[in-house]
C-alpha cells in the first residue's frame, strides 16, 4: 500500500506531504508515515530543514475519530509529535484550513509555524467529549499563555490565523498560493538557526485568576459535561511547576479516562450522526442542484424574520412579503435590531449589517416573489390559509422554483396538492428563534422531487444549518415526540407530580428546560381555543385566567420583573381543582416514574417514526432534538441514550406503565 505521505527535496529544505482526503485525519498510516519521513530529514546530511504541510483542503484536521475506540495502532500520536520537536533541524508546519486537534498539536510539535491567511487553528477535542490528548494541553499554554489554552480548550472554537500570530502561535502568515514557496523560504532562513524552540521546554505562568475567571464565566454552558473540567486541570497542570513528563502523563490518564467514558462516545456518536443526517437515503450525492440565488420569505414575523437573516447572513438576498405595511416595518426593524444586537456582543462589524440589510427587499406586493429560485411560507398554522398562499405561488412562480412551507405540524402533502406542482414542493421547518437555533427539519412530501430535497439539504449546510430529513407526520420527528412527553407530563400533573418536580427530572437530566418552563416560555396560549367557558384541562384553565406564560408573569409559574421563576400557589389550586374534578386517585410520584413516562415514552415514539420510515435513522431522531430541543449533548440524543441505557430496561418501563411498545425497541 503506498503511503499517504510523500517528501520532497528542494535543495536543502525536505518537504513533507499528507495527501489523505478528505480533511487529513492522522490514522494510522498517515503517522507511520510522518515518522519515517522525520526520521528520513533527520538522518539525511544533505537535509537542513523540513516543512511540514498537506494537501487537499485543510492542514490535518485532527485524530483519525474513526480510529477511536479500536485498538491502538503505532505510533501513537503523541510519540509521532515527539519525535518532530526532538528532530535537530528546525521542522516548519505550513497550514491552511484548519488546523485541528491532533493537527494542531503536530504544528505545536514543529518548531515554527506559519500559516495562509485564511488558516484557522484549535483544540475542538472538548466537543467531542475529549481534551487534546497529543501534549496540546501542555504545549499550548507554554506557547500562548495559559488563558488562551483555557478559551481554545475549554470552548473548542478554532482561532484565526491573525489572533494565532499575535498570540505567538504562529510565527509568519502568508498568502493562501504561496504557502508551500514562503514555507520553504521560511525554513531556509531559519535553518542554521539555534537554539530549536521547542514547546516542551518552555515554561508557562501559572494563572490562578484566569482559571477561576473561567470556570465562573462558563459554569452554564459547562454543567453537566466532563471533558471542560478535565481539559482545565490539564492546563492547570502545565503552569504549576510540574514538568512537561508529568502534564503529559497527567493529560493522557484525563485523555484515556475521558475516551473511555459514556460522554465521548455519545459525542463521537453525535459528530459522525450530524454529518450523515445530510446523506439522503437513495438519492445520488452527485444529483444536480437547482441554482437558489434568491429567496422569498412569506410572513415577516417572528419566524419569516428569523428565516429570512439566514439567508441574508449568508450573502442571499431576500424579498420578505406581509400583508400590511406596519407588520412588515415592525418585521424589517426587528431584523435590524437582532444583527444591531450582534453588533453590541462584538459578533458581527456595522458594516456586515448593512450589507445584509443591503440584501433586503421588502415589499406588500406578492407578485415580487415571481423570479424567486425559492420562497418560503412562514405565515400561521391554518391549512386553508397555506392552501390558499400555495395556491397563488403556484400560478405566479417561475417554473423550477422550490415551494416551502414552515409548518410544524401540518400535512405537506395536502399543502403540495393545492399546486399543479406538488414535486416542487417540500417542507422547511425552522425552530425559533430561526437565525438561532442549527435545526432543520426537511420535509419530503410524497411527490417532492429528488433535486428539490437535494437542493434544500444542501443550502442548509450554506446557511449554517444542521439539516435532518423527516417525512409526512403529523409534528414530524421532534414535535411528535415532544407531544408524548407533554401529554405524560400533563397526566402526571393531575396523578400526584408538581410542575417543579417534573421540570426537575428534565432539568437534571441535561434539559436547559422542563415541559413545564417549555411551556411557559412559548406561551400557555399557544394551540388554545380561546373559549374561556369551555375549559377541559389543567392548561386550559391556566390560559382562560391569563396565565399565558412568562409573558404575562405568569402560567405554571409566577414571575418577576426578572423572570425569575417561583411555585405559584394559584397554579397548585388550580391542580388540586382538577384533581378532585377528574377524581384522579392522588400517589406520590417517583423521579424514575417521570423518566419513564416522559423521556422513556420519547425514545418509543422515535422507534415508532422510524419504524414508519418517516426518518432515515435513529442517529437523524439524535440530531434533531440535540439541535432543536437542546437534549443534553453528551448523552448523544434520545435514541443513543435509550442505547446506553439498554432497550430491554426502557422496553420494562414502558411495559411498567402500560405503553404500548415499538417492536424495534424489543429487538
Ligand atoms: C483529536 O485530534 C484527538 C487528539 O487530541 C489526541 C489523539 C491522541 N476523523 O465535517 P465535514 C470526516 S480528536 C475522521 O463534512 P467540512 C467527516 O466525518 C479530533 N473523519 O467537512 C466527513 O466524512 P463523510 C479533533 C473525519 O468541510 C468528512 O471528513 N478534530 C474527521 O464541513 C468531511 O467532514 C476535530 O474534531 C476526523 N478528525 O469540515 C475536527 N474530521 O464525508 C473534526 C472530518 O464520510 N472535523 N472527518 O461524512 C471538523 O471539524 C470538520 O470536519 C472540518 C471540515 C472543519 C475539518
Amino acid at each position: 500500500m503506498t503511503s499517504p505521505i510523500r517528501t520532497e527535496r528542494h535543495g536543502d529544505v525536505l518537504v513533507i506531504v499528507s495527501n489523505t482526503p478528505p480533511v487529513n485525519a492522522l490514522s494510522a498510516t498517515v503517522r507511520q508515515g510522518l515518522a519515517a519521513a522525520i526520521a528520513e530529514g533527520v538522518a539525511d546530511p544533505g537535509v537542513a530543514a523540513m516543512v511540514i504541510r498537506c494537501d487537499g483542503r485543510t492542514f490535518f484536521a485532527g485524530a483519525d475519530i474513526k480510529e477511536f475506540g479500536t485498538p491502538p495502532v503505532e505510533p501513537s500520536l503523541p510519540s509521532v509529535i515527539d519525535a518532530i520537536e526532538a528532530a535537530d533541524k528546525p521542522v516548519v508546519a505550513a497550514i491552511h484550513g484548519t488546523a485541528l486537534g491532533g493537527g494542531c498539536e503536530v504544528a505545536l510539535g514543529c518548531h515554527y509555524r506559519i500559516a495562509a491567511s485564511s488558516a484557522k487553528i484549535g483544540t475542538p477535542e472538548v466537543k467531542l467529549g475529549l481534551l487534546p490528548g497529543a501534549g496540546g494541553t501542555q504545549r499550548l499554554p507554554r506557547i500562548a499563555g495559559v488563558k488562551l489554552a483555557l478559551e481554545m480548550t475549554g470552548k473548542g472554537d478554532p482561532i484565526t490565523a491573525a489572533r494565532a500570530r499575535d498570540a505567538g502561535l504562529i510565527d509568519m502568515i502568508v498568502g493562501q498560493d504561496s504557502l508551500e514557496a514562503d514555507a520553504i523560504a521560511f525554513a531556509r532562513d531559519i535553518a542554521a538557526k539555534r537554539p530549536l524552540p521547542r514547546a516542551s521546554q518552555k515554561t508557562a505562568t501559572a494563572d490562578p485568576d484566569a482559571v477561576a475567571a473561567f470556570r465562573k464565566d462558563n459554569a452554564r454552558r459547562f454543567r453537566g459535561f466532563d471533558a471542560p473540567a478535565a481539559t482545565i486541570a490539564c492546563i492547570e497542570k502545565a503552569s504549576d511547576g510540574s514538568s512537561f513528563a508529568e502534564g503529559v502523563a497527567f493529560e493522557r490518564q484525563q485523555f484515556l479516562k475521558l475516551m473511555g467514558g459514556t460522554q465521548s462516545a455519545a459525542q463521537r456518536h453525535l459528530f459522525f450522526a450530524e454529518r450523515q443526517a445530510a446523506k439522503i437515503d437513495g438519492i445520488a450525492p452527485n444529483i444536480a442542484l437547482r441554482p437558489i440565488r434568491h429567496v422569498g420569505v412569506i410572513g415577516a414575523g417572528t419566524m419569516g424574520g428569523g428565516i429570512s437573516m439566514n439567508f441574508l447572513s449568508a450573502g442571499i438576498p431576500v424579498t420578505i412579503v406581509e400583508m400590511q405595511q406596519d407588520a412588515l416595518d415592525r418585521g424589517t426593524g426587528v431584523i435590524r435590531k437582532n444583527y444591531e444586537a450582534s453588533v453590541a456582543k462584538g459578533r458581527l462589524k456595522p458594516d456586515q449589517v448593512e450589507a445584509a440589510m443591503h440584501l433586503l427587499t421588502p415589499t406588500l406586493d406578492f407578485s415580487a416573489l415571481a423570479d424567486c429560485d425559492l420562497v418560503i411560507e412562514a405565515v400561521y398554522e391554518n391549512m386553508d390559509v397555506k392552501k390558499e398562499i400555495f395556491g397563488r405561488l403556484d400560478t405566479l412562480c417561475k417554473s423550477g422554483a422550490i415551494l416551502a412551507s414552515n409548518t410544524s405540524y401540518l400535512d405537506v402533502d395536502e399543502i403540495a396538492a393545492s399546486t399543479g406542482r406538488p414535486q416542487d414542493v417540500v417542507g422547511m421547518h425552522f425552530f425559533s428563534p430561526a437565525n438561532v437555533m442549527k435545526l432543520l427539519e426537511v420535509v419530503r412530501g410524497e411527490k417532492t422531487a429528488d433535486d428539490v430535497l437535494a437542493t434544500v439539504m444542501a443550502l442548509a449546510k450554506t446557511i449554517g444549518k444542521v439539516a435532518v430529513v423527516a417525512g409526512v407526520t403529523f409534528g414530524f420527528i421532534g414535535n411528535r415526540m415532544l407531544r408524548q412527553r407533554q401529554t405524560e407530563a400533563a397526566k402526571l400533573l393531575l396523578e400526584g407530580a408538581s410542575p417543579e418536580q417534573i421540570d426537575k427530572v428534565h432539568t437534571d437530566f441535561g434539559m436547559p428546560m422542563g415541559p413545564f418552563q417549555m411551556a411557559d416560555l412559548a406561551g400557555v396560549d399557544i394551540g388554545w381555543h380561546r373559549d374561556p367557558t369551555r375549559i377541559e384541562n389543567i392548561r386550559e384553565a391556566l390560559a382562560a385566567e391569563g396565565r399565558w406564560g412568562q409573558k404575562t408573569k405568569a402560567g405554571f409559574y409566577d414571575y418577576d420583573d426578572t423572570r425569575k421563576a417561583t411555585p405559584s400557589p394559584r397554579v397548585a389550586a388550580i391542580i388540586d381543582e382538577w384533581r378532585a374534578k377528574t377524581a384522579t386517585p392522588q400517589r406520590t410520584i417517583t423521579d424514575q416514574e417521570i423518566v419513564e413516562r416522559t423521556l422513556y415514552t420519547m425514545v418509543n415514539e422515535g422507534a415508532l417514526i422510524l419504524e414508519e420510515g418517516k426518518a432515515q435513522r435513529a442517529s437523524d431522531i439524535d440530531v434533531v432534538w440535540i439541535n432543536g430541543y437542546g437534549w443534553p449533548v453528551y448523552t448523544g440524543g434520545p435514541m443513543f441514550w435509550a442505547s446506553m441505557v439498554g432497550h430491554s430496561t426502557v422496553v420494562a418501563g414502558l411495559e411498567k406503565h402500560g405503553f404500548a411498545v415499538a417492536n424495534s425497541l424489543r429487538k
